[in-house]
């Protein structure tokens, strides 16, 4: 199979921020070098006063080695040429919880129902991504519906993570 430049990647089109706010959760994620959110993730996005978008996500970690604990992070999203690829700043409500400046894609969405968000953190020498992330949300607690699955399944295979996600379980603990 093809290897994707992640600069040939495929995002998603006359993205709206304002139809993305409001709260998703995480049902499958790809996880990058170094984890940091383990489950029972949910992210919030708004757009403030000035059209920027901003958000907050909630998810369980474990830090310095056996500490588990919800952790609160927030982040701000740099709009970039296309509406659909923002630079995301987070950090923590601890100064302990990660931080850093990711790369902030979102793939596809229907606003309603699903939602395919990728970061590549390391473009290889080959223009291929060589650490990254992926998150797969749904405006549904309960997962994806039947006929978002398929959609899902190709647009993990285009951005080639098809069969590195693992299932994003929410037990209540955040
Ligand atoms: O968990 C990892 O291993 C990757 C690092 C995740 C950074 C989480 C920072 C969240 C800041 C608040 C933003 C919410 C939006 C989240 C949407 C998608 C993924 C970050």
């Amino acid at each position: 199979s093809t290897r994707q430049h992640v600069s040939n990647i495929q995002v998603m089109q006359n993205f709206d921020r304002s139809r993305y706010t409001g709260r998703w959760y995480a049902v499958a994620k790809k996880d990058p070098v170094g984890l940091f959110l383990l489950d029972n993730v949910v992210a919030q996005f708004s757009v403030d006063g000035s059209g920027k978008m901003t958000a907050t996500a909630q998810g369980r970690v474990i830090i310095l080695n056996n500490w588990e604990m919800c952790a609160n992070m927030f982040g701000t999203f740099e709009d970039t040429p296309d509406p659909a690829k923002f630079k995301m700043r987070y950090w923590g409500a601890a100064a302990y919880l990660q931080s850093g400046n990711d790369d902030h894609w979102v793939i596809d969405t229907d606003y309603d129902n699903y939602a395919i968000h990728y970061s590549c953190r390391e473009v290889d020498l080959d223009g291929t991504c060589l650490d990254g992330y992926s998150f797969i949300f749904s405006r549904h607690p309960t997962g994806l519906r039947p006929e978002d699955q398929k959609i899902v399944t190709d647009k993990k295979k285009e951005i080639c993570f098809l069969g590195k996600y693992r299932r994003v379980s929410h037990t209540g603990f955040c």
